[in-house]
């Protein structure tokens, strides 16, 4: 399994990690550009270091809750980063943002994967995306990031779910982005209570459909602190847990703050997966 990012072709044969890279001030303290540049710019060495195949800058919060961010604001922190990354031969950026403005200015900067948790729904995004070559990541969220948590309800999420990918990704197909550019998300968080996550973690297989990727985010995320007791910033061990567990139910990427950790989940839990076979019962006679 492959995904064309713009002019680079990542291998998904093996499972991948994308690392998250957020520039915004809040996750650097002195809140200053340059420094906070700097200090992503670090970070990014660190994760290409520790074996992440796509960096995934962020330069507006999409958290339950969150401020959004001004258009100049967010490219003023996003695009210095991904021209600084962009030249290196040993990844794929992706840029996570919601503005089509930010998506056709990323791209231009050498981004090669388009991260927007509204799925392309936004208006101007389609056509953005489309205009371009970069590859595309279609998320599932129900609502919108300021209120999805405070009352998510499905009949049947799995079902829900799936209905909602199936569909971004004929409408993105429909627009002229090929499939071979295009990979799809449940969105764990966004719009979900722990029992739906677990039920789309459980069933992550029926979700894996016609070829096109399937990328998880668990990663530190409030489900995870929630089953373990623990604070966002000892939620390593839970991540990698969930992160194995995703693999096993067929994901190819998995976005995760902790690269070195999670690229060890993923060694294991894809020779598990390839071990399947093997493991089959002989036929009888
Ligand atoms: C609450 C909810 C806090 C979500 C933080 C987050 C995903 C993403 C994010 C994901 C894709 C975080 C997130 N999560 N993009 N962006 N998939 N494609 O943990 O699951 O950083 S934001």
């Amino acid at each position: 399994m492959k995904l064309q990012c713009g002019g680079r072709l990542l291998d998904l044969t093996r499972p991948v990690v994308m690392g998250v890279l957020n520039v915004t001030p809040n996750s650097f303290s002195d809140g200053g550009r340059f420094i906070g540049r700097d200090a992503a710019l670090a970070q990014a060495d660190v994760m290409v270091g520790e074996g992440a195949a796509i960096i995934d800058v962020g330069g507006e919060s999409t958290r339950p809750g969150a401020e959004s961010v001004p258009l100049q604001q967010e490219l003023d922190r996003v695009i210095p980063v991904i021209e600084a990354l962009a030249g290196r031969i040993d990844v794929v950026v992706s840029i996570d943002t919601l503005k089509p403005d930010v998506m056709r200015a990323a791209e231009a900067a050498g981004a090669g994967l388009i991260n927007d948790v509204m799925a392309l729904r936004g208006a101007g995004s389609l056509a953005a995306a489309a205009a371009g070559r970069a590859a595309v990541c279609l998320m599932h969220m129900q609502g919108e990031p300021r209120t999805m948590q405070a009352a998510p309800h499905y009949v049947d999420v799995v079902t829900e779910v799936d209905a909602f990918l199936r569909e971004r990704v004929q409408a993105c197909i429909d627009a002229g982005i090929d499939r071979s550019r295009l990979c799809v998300d449940p969105g764990f968080g966004f719009g979900k209570t722990l029992d739906h996550n677990l039920a789309l973690l459980a069933a992550l297989q029926r979700l894996c459909v016609d070829g096109v990727p399937l990328l998880a985010g668990l990663s530190r995320k409030s489900m995870l602190g929630t089953l373990t007791g623990r604070p966002v910033e000892q939620r390593v061990h839970a991540s990698v847990a969930a992160a194995t567990a995703a693999v096993l139910g067929g994901a190819r990427i998995v976005r995760a703050h902790d690269v070195a950790a999670t690229r060890d989940a993923l060694r294991v839990a894809e020779a598990i997966v390839a071990a399947r076979q093997s493991a089959l019962p002989a036929q009888e006679s």
